[in-house]
């Protein structure tokens, strides 16, 4: 059977979650509304617009249309200088030993993420030639933990959806990736992706055996 592999990207390919905190954290400031690294948490693998919301929510702060736009822009601009400054320095530990593992076997490969700056990233980190397709924010009308961005991935490699396998660091992933029938693989804590199909802390955690029988199976 054809398999296909789809990766989100934010916490999974590379480490954007510490730039997306200090862009939320300095309008968070600008506008007098705590935030932590904690409620930075709530906003991994959820769109630029949904996280404004809670966080306006959070700090019960009612904003006219004109101010949520100005307010989003202004996040992405900045969030934009920190990853203009990002290079193959930045790519999670053994993530390219499982895209060559995966490439050197000729499996189609996607990546599957909420953030609209995707491709962006990937050419910046020097890592768009092993994917085949992109899928991103600007593709998808609804937001994970809804399986719209996966299944569209799935339809794009021309894989059966039961035969995807989705790597994801937050938990609307997994649950996005379950509701598709994908294989779920979390990549981080346990306890909180406890949903997965597989759990690891990371990727030197996957032993290529591990993916030589999801290829297989
Ligand atoms: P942007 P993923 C997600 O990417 C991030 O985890 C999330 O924190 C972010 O708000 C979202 O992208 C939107 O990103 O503002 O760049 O469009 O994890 O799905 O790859
Ligand atoms: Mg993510």
């Amino acid at each position: 059977r054809k398999k296909g592999f789809i990766f989100d990207l934010d916490g999974v390919i590379v480490d954007t979650a510490k730039y997306h905190y200090k862009a939320w954290k300095r309008l968070a400031d600008q506008l007098g509304i705590p935030f932590s690294k904690e409620s930075n948490e709530q906003f991994k693998g959820v769109s630029r617009k949904r996280c404004l919301e809670l966080l306006l929510e959070w700090g019960n702060y009612k904003a006219t249309p004109e101010q949520f736009e100005e307010w989003m822009a202004e996040k992405n601009r900045d969030y934009l200088e920190y990853i203009h400054k990002m290079d193959a320095s930045e790519i999670l530990p053994d993530v390219p030993r499982i895209l060559q593992y995966l490439k050197l076997h000729h499996m189609p490969m996607a990546v599957g993420s909420a953030s609209k700056n995707a491709k962006p990233i990937l050419e910046k980190v020097g890592l768009s030639h092993y994917f085949d397709f992109v899928v991103d924010g600007t593709q998808v009308t609804k937001a994970k933990p809804d399986p719209e961005v996966f299944l569209i991935a799935a339809n794009k490699l021309g894989v059966d959806p039961r035969n995807c396998v989705v790597f994801e660091d937050a938990v609307a992933g997994i649950e996005a990736a379950n509701a598709a029938k994908m294989t779920s693989i979390g990549i981080g804590d346990g306890q909180i992706l406890s949903h997965a199909n597989y759990v690891f802390r990371d990727f030197t955690d996957i032993d290529l055996g591990f993916i030589a029988e999801l290829i297989d199976k």
